[in-house]
């Protein structure tokens, strides 16, 4: 195989964010713009030669070229086998999977995830470690050092391989497998979750339900579990097709952009069930007939009815929540006698807790719910917890959230998304956060007293790596609490959050309004950060 060396200047923005490189395509297709980061990423490894690479994406505008000049890098690079998903996709739980199984050297996952896609929208790309989850900081930040001086990349001189065709090639040293990308998820899905229950309940109608896939990954995945091997009625799954640019939406599974779904959930004639994905498949919501689920009870929920589910009768290890989800499953742990983990937002804090068995379920107030079965959130697998759960208990998402309730109260919780905020104003409201917090405990704010004001910083207890600056909290003496964070995912500005959230104990008030529960915090938030008044803002970009 001829390897060329190809000149190159660095580019000094190929800093990842929160989960991967993200950035407008035509950013990405700057000469050599791509190839410098994945000559980056393989130059940071110990060494590629002889080992496995997964390769996939969500199927996004520029998924399809960028496979194949990886593909031309991985080779030149040492790699004696690439495992492709057929059409160049993989869902990134299903990418996470198919690393762990073929014990595979990582991966490299093409998405931006929940963000638009299309010639003028946004492309991603991430590294996974072997134990398929995203790489740590550590490795992401050299990452970032050595793409400021690469002067060169190796490329491969070989043809443009047919991503379309299931089979293995081989090309001298190198074995190209192109997967069926969703029978090994499939198959890992059945032995979780008790598929003959599944099948009764769907396939005889006792359970309906509607799946949006918003036009993105997770289309073939839906379509194969619930409509083919579960029996969910054909057409449960909604917007089914990947499309490059998401049929011009917005892959981001809220009430707000799952627009057709939520009217329907919200109408007279809602099914038991309702959920969607975003653009890579890692995320879901989860709706009810006219009853939203808030991530951060959902996670809490399936903690506290793990057990009801074959993969994890004989109990949890622990959880895990990123600091800014609600405090919710904390409570089931509690209850439950669970270690109880709080991490910075990003599910690469997981991997090492879930690494050691010292938790089993873990989960983020941005849609994300997961388990020790792969490395990454899992919006599937989440959709099958539910269904598994509603069929179980016989009970419905209304009944089974307010249940909960019940009987652990109430985390009244609320997220106030302020999108593509000009930085220098983002970073004038963090500096004076910043400033203001050690002069906020013990003051009192009507019925709200600050107990603790603080900016998060996590030691890993597992290999003792510390992350500072993960977000500014306020604690008040009654539980509630407030947190602000700027987004780590966004490819234009800064998106600032906003996170709120009360307990409410007393069962007669559970039925409250988030937001009129939490308005003298949403307030108290404002005063603080003045978010509005520096943006001239009148209200937030998106709140869920
Ligand atoms: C990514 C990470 C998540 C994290 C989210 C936060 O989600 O994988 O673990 O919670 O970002 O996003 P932000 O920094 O914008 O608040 P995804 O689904 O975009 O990969």
């Amino acid at each position: 195989m001829k390897i060329e060396t190809i000149d190159s200047t660095p580019y000094n923005d190929q800093k990842p964010g929160t989960s991967g490189l993200r950035k407008k395509v035509k950013v990405f297709q700057q000469r050599h713009y791509l190839e410098n980061f994945v000559q980056s990423v393989f130059d940071c490894l110990d060494d590629c030669n002889g080992k496995t690479l997964v390769l996939g994406g969500d199927g996004r505008y520029f998924n399809r070229q960028a496979i194949q000049i990886i593909i031309k890098i991985a080779a030149a690079n040492g790699f004696s086998c690439l495992i492709i998903g057929q059409s160049g996709l993989l869902s990134t739980p299903a990418a996470s999977h198919i690393i762990r199984k073929n014990q595979a050297y990582g991966g490299l996952i093409l998405s931006a995830s929940h963000n638009p896609g299309g010639a003028d929208e946004d492309f991603g790309i991430k590294y996974n470690i072997s134990n398929g989850g995203p790489a740590p900081e550590n490795y992401t930040d050299a990452v970032f050092k050595h793409s400021q001086t690469i002067t060169q990349y190796k490329l491969a001189d070989i043809p443009d391989v047919d991503l379309e065709t299931i089979a293995d090639v081989q090309l001298e040293n190198l074995q190209i497998r192109i997967i069926d990308p969703v029978s090994d998820y499939a198959e890992l899905m059945a032995s979780i979750f008790d598929f003959e229950l599944l099948k009764n309940s769907l396939s005889s109608g006792k359970i309906s339900l509607v799946f949006d896939a918003m036009h993105a990954i997770t289309g073939p995945y839906a379509k194969r579990i619930l409509e083919d091997i579960l029996g969910a009625k054909a057409g449960s799954v909604i917007n089914g097709t990947p499309l490059e640019d998401f049929g011009g939406g917005h892959p981001d599974p809220n009430l707000v952009y799952a627009k057709e779904l939520a009217e329907l959930m919200f109408s007279d004639h809602a099914p038991t069930f309702g959920a969607a994905s975003d653009g890579d498949g890692d995320r879901n919501m989860i709706v009810g007939a006219n009853f939203f689920v808030t991530p951060s009870d959902s996670l809490a929920i399936l903690a506290a009815n793990a057990t009801l589910i074959p993969a994890y009768k004989n109990g949890l290890s622990g959880v895990a929540r990123s600091m800014p989800t609600s405090q919710a499953v904390d409570r089931v742990a509690s209850a439950l006698n669970l270690p109880c983990f709080e991490t910075p937002t990003g599910w690469k804090f997981f991997g090492n807790l879930l690494d050691a068995d010292k938790i089993t379920l873990c989960g983020e107030e941005s849609f994300g719910t997961g388990s020790n079965h792969v490395r990454e959130k899992d919006g599937l697998w989440a959709v099958l917890f539910w269904l598994n759960l509603i069929a179980k208990k016989e009970q419905s998402v209304a009944e089974i959230v307010q249940e909960h309730w019940q009987k652990f109260g109430r985390d009244i919780y609320s997220r106030h998304d302020y999108d593509a905020v000009d930085s220098t104003i983002a970073n004038g409201i963090f500096d004076h956060l910043r400033a203001l917090l050690p002069t906020l405990e013990g003051q009192s704010f009507g019925e709200y007293t600050v107990s603790y004001a603080d900016e998060f910083s996590y030691t890993d207890s597992i290999d003792g790596s510390v992350s500072s600056q993960q977000g500014m909290r306020i604690g008040f003496a009654n539980g509630s609490r407030m947190v602000f964070r700027l987004s780590g995912t966004g490819t234009v500005g800064a998106t600032l959050r906003i996170y709120i959230e009360r307990f409410e104990p007393d069962a007669s008030k559970h039925g409250q309004d988030a937001q009129q529960a939490l308005a003298q915090l949403i307030e108290l938030a404002e005063q603080f950060c003045q978010v509005k008044q520096l943006t001239g803002r009148v209200a937030p970009t998106v709140i869920t």
